[in-house]
């Protein structure tokens, strides 16, 4: 069973919806780096407060900050992961591959949630957390398309991406995923 994975996806393709559920059914370690820097903010942190004004904006909070708290969950972590949100960017993949050589570990699948930015301005407008209003979320669109999106082509290469359709209910999404986790 593949369980060192990786979820990428546009904003509101539910990445975080999916990761959650298929963490909790094989005991996986979810690391979403969005509930991170939430949880940061939310304890008013010195991370934080850097981290709140960005996100409210639609934009990458810094690296370095996202990949020092990627690493001090990864460290020392026995057993199978699950990265939500994480890379985001090429500078990310590459750090997270220097991580996982150093720890000793290799990414086994990355799950590509997608679905039309229509469709996903609907869901998050839908949501209503703090960052998404119209405006923040075609920023975020637009970050997405510009700085993550490259990241598609870069692990199709490498043969380990499965694209997964976004569209449909919870379950039926739930389902694909597996499907391609156990083929
Ligand atoms: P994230 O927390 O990663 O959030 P997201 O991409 O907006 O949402 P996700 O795809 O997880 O959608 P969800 O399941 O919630 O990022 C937020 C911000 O954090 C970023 O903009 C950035 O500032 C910062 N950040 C995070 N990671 C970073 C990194 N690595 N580097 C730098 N900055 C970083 O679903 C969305 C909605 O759709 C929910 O309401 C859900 O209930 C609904 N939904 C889900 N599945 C559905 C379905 N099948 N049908 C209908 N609705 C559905």
């Amino acid at each position: 069973m593949k369980q060192r994975l990786l979820f990428l996806g546009p904003p509101g393709a539910g990445k975080g919806t999916q990761a959650q559920r298929l963490a909790a059914e094989r005991g996986l370690l979810h690391l979403s780096t969005g509930d991170l820097l939430r949880a940061e903010v939310q304890a008013g942190s010195e991370l934080g407060r850097e981290a709140e004004a960005v996100m409210a904006r639609g934009e990458l909070v810094s690296d370095d900050l996202v990949l020092a708290i990627v690493r001090s969950r990864l460290e020392g972590h026995q057993g199978g992961w699950l990265l939500d949100g994480f890379p985001r960017n090429p500078a990310q993949a590459e750090a997270l591959d220097a991580l996982l050589s150093e720890l000793d570990q290799a990414i086994e699948l990355v799950v590509l949630l997608d679905l039309d930015d229509t469709v996903l301005i609907q869901r998050l407008l839908g949501r209503g957390r703090t960052d998404d209003n119209e405006e923040v979320i075609r920023h975020r669109l637009s970050v997405y398309h510009g700085q993550t999106a490259p990241l598609i082509a870069h692990y199709r290469s490498r043969g380990q991406l499965a694209a997964v359709d976004g569209a449909g209910s919870v379950e039926e999404i739930s389902s694909r995923i597996a499907a391609v986790l156990d083929s």
